[in-house]
């Protein structure tokens, strides 16, 4: 029987870092015997933010390499560039069509980056939603696993796959597959080191407020001194007065791979200065093996294309039909 299919994706905006290593890519790791895993940089959605030419295709080519380096299996898994596949952008353009201008503009994430950018807001960053929900539908898959900020965009996938069954599909045959969402139950959610209650983004204008999968072992000694911390003496998860604290630990915890109990065991009552040398360490051993992995494919070019030529042949199977199925259903004529 074929396996269940997933599909997710992160954008080649810059340096990955922890955040996205714990709140996405190891759980991708974690499920990938039980799924077929469909894994994409997305490159056109790197743009709905200003971005640098120079640099999106060496960043998209560094994420595939840090998908393998982390342990993402070619057995299991396809990897591919999302802008490789002319489907999605043409599916994006079929769905903006007969998506209510309404249900774009509700979008938090929508409200939240638009203040950032201010009178220059592109057009793509409203439509950002269309063209995930392109990315998702395409490819048909079962769950698609998602944090707590994408839920809201994957009601809206599952909206307009609904919308474009009522309105051009057969209630015995629907055109779209409504995918499920899959969120963790304990979901990493890893926070600025300048800031614990702000997430860790590749977007923040301090690198001192994140730890890049790359980071060299003296650069992650200097962040995690300089890191945020508080005058409290002993160490407790979940204080709301604490989020740093929180935070530094649950990265502890999650990159040492113990429980929440023998951490809180172990950690209670140290300071700061014992506490950061051991959550230093714990990092830099936990980090090395990708390290490593990563310069070894990234010292060979050759190989890094030919998976990508594979991951696009693989991915296209699947989603030319699907885009040819909802073409049909709107009522193209097939070119002849
Ligand atoms: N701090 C985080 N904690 C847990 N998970 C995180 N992710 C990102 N930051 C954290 C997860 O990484 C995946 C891909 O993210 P993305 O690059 O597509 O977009 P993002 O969520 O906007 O990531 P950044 O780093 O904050 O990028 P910028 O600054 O470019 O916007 C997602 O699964 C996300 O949940």
């Amino acid at each position: 029987m074929a396996k269940p299919r997933v599909l997710s994706g992160i954008q080649p905006t810059g340096e990955l870092h922890l955040g996205n290593y714990l709140g996405a890519i190891r759980n991708w790791v974690e499920i990938q015997q039980q799924y077929d895993s469909f894994l994409f940089m997305a490159d056109l959605h790197a743009i709905t933010v200003p971005h640098d030419p120079t640099k999106l295709a060496a960043n998209t080519y560094q994420v595939a390499a840090m998908y393998l380096a982390c342990g993402i299996d070619l057995n299991h898994a396809t990897i591919f560039v999302q802008s490789h596949i002319p489907a999605h952008s043409e599916l994006a353009w079929l769905f903006s069509c007969i998506t209510p201008l309404n249900w774009l503009q509700d979008m938090v994430q929508f409200k939240e980056k638009a203040v950032k950018q201010g009178e220059n807001v592109g057009t793509g960053l409203l439509t950002y939603p269309v063209l995930q929900a392109a990315d998702i539908l395409l490819y048909e898959p079962d769950k698609v696993p998602v944090g707590e900020d994408q839920k809201q965009h994957l009601e809206l996938t599952r909206d307009i796959a609904a919308r474009l069954n009522y309105l051009f599909g057969k209630p015995e045959s629907p055109v779209l597959k409504l995918p499920e969402p899959m969120i963790r139950a304990e979901g990493a959610r890893v926070m600025s080191l300048a800031d614990g209650t702000k997430k860790m983004s590749k977007s923040d204008p301090s690198d001192l407020s994140r730890i890049n999968l790359l980071d060299p072992p003296d650069q992650i000694q200097y962040k995690i001194k300089r890191c945020k911390t508080d005058s409290i003496r002993g160490l407790t998860f979940d204080d709301p007065e604490r989020p740093e604290c929180n935070n530094l630990l649950s990265l502890y915890m999650l990159l040492s791979n113990q429980t929440k109990a023998a951490v809180t065991a172990e950690c209670q009552d140290m300071g700061w200065g014992q506490f950061k040398p051991l959550l230093t360490d714990t990092m830099i051993a936990a980090l090395k093996p990708i390290q490593d992995r990563y310069h070894e494919i990234m010292a060979e070019p050759g190989y890094l294309e030919s998976v990508l030529r594979q991951g696009r042949e693989k991915a296209e199977a699947i989603a030319n039909p699907t885009l040819a199925k909802v073409k049909a259903a709107l009522g193209y004529s097939v070119p002849v």
